[in-house]
């Protein structure tokens, strides 16, 4: 076998080695979710035709042409009886697109399909792309609604200085997508943004993040909810909070909603992250709160401190000290399938069920916002259970 030759049979098989990798859950665990042992997506997954040139006179090296640099933040939906996930990928030149994987199981084997997402365009074309949420809606369609970044070109000598706004397209197959305006508010970026799966009050509702700038929120901040008539031209003419960010709390800088809630029957389950900042910079956490059925934008249950915090090899990457979680999956038998990302690298998946996160939501002590109110908590826990013992 000659170079080309010997590079392509070892990269293909390194490959299969990854794609047909089992996933086991983590020996010990909290009760409340398993961690897998292995990733579920990484930069080597996406697929070889994608990346390699594999025409032995134009490539006799076989060297990688299109590199990836990470995959992350993916959307989550149950589509013909598969986990699907919509993978933000990040190339070496740091553009993102979505990629859809699948798998059987929602643990291991995710492959993706054939292509990369081709997402059109607004007649202002999109920087960058990434963090796609979707939301089987009521009304039919399947939405992706992502973050679209872009120059702000009233500070063309800025480099850094950036626009966030949220892009909003529709699908049925996800496969074709029709692109549809921008959402339009009234605070200054967006992003985080995440449509509720059920019309309230006879409008498309929406989960928002206002935010000054780029980066900061600024200000205000927290997880935001408005209302708008229609997705062809959605636009949010005020926002409430639902969610602040609070001092001395695992979301002391910044929150955002993460996947669209899942209904349960004993409210709208949330999975958020939240920021706070440390001398080695910001600290990505989940956290999960509980919202009235009738109105999801009243908070009922809010347990404190993080819910999944970076762990191990996860706490590595290109931003590290992140998880960062924009899908999850609710099987109708209750199974929810947690989809997270590592220090904005790979993708990971957690695995409860509605019952055990309910628990979780009502039993789980609120944050006391003191140490003694910590302390307190703790010895009535303690005297329940002496009670017992
Ligand atoms: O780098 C961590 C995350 O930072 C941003 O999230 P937020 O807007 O809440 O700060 C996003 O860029 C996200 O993609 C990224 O994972």
């Amino acid at each position: 076998m000659n170079t080309f030759q010997q590079r392509v049979a070892a990269t293909t098989a390194y490959q299969d080695s990854i794609l047909t990798k089992c996933n086991k859950p983590q020996a010990q665990g909290n009760g409340i979710y398993d961690r897998f042992e292995n990733p579920i997506i990484t930069p080597a997954h996406v697929p070889l035709t994608w990346r390699y040139d594999f025409n032995e006179n134009t490539n006799p090296e076989f060297m990688e042409r299109i590199g990836v640099n990470a995959t992350l933040n993916s959307g989550a939906i149950k589509f013909n009886d598969k986990y699907v996930i919509v993978v933000r990928v990040e190339g070496n030149d740091r553009k993102s697109y979505f990629a859809v994987a699948q798998s059987d199981n929602g643990v291991d084997n995710f492959t993706f399909w054939d292509r990369p997402v081709t997402m059109p365009e607004t007649d202002r074309p999109d920087t960058n792309v990434y963090d796609m949420r979707l939301t089987r809606h009521e009304d039919g369609y399947i939405y992706g609604l992502f973050c679209t970044e872009r120059k702000d070109l009233e500070l063309l000598e800025n480099t850094s200085a950036a626009e966030a706004q949220c892009g909003i397209a529709r699908t049925k197959d996800l496969v074709s997508w029709e692109r549809l305006p921008d959402l339009i508010t009234y605070s200054g970026q967006q992003r985080n943004v995440v449509l509720h799966p059920e019309f309230v009050e006879g409008q498309y509702a929406l989960y928002t993040r206002p935010q000054d700038g780029f980066i900061s929120v600024g200000g205000g901040g927290g997880i935001g909810w408005g209302l708008s008539k229609t997705m062809e031209n959605a636009e949010v003419k005020s926002e409430v909070i639902v969610d602040s960010k609070v001092y001395h709390t695992i979301k002391e800088v910044k929150n955002g909603q993460g996947p669209a809630p899942i209904k349960t029957a004993k409210g709208w389950l949330h999975l958020a992250h939240g920021v706070r900042n440390t001398a080695a910079g910001l600290r990505y956490v989940l956290y999960i709160f509980m919202t009235e059925l009738e109105r999801p934008w009243v908070v009922t249950h809010a347990p404190g401190g993080h819910f999944i915090a970076p762990e191990g090899a996860e706490r590595v990457g290109d931003v590290s000290n992140v998880v960062f979680s924009n899908g999850w999956i609710a099987d109708d038998n209750g199974d929810v399938f947690i989809y997270y990302a590592s220090s904005d690298t790979r993708m990971h998946v957690a695995t409860s069920t509605v019952d055990k996160l309910i628990d979780y939501v009502i039993n789980t002590p609120e944050d006391g916002l003191r140490s003694a109110t910590s302390v307190q908590a703790i010895n009535q826990l303690i005297d329940q259970n002496n009670s017992v013992r």
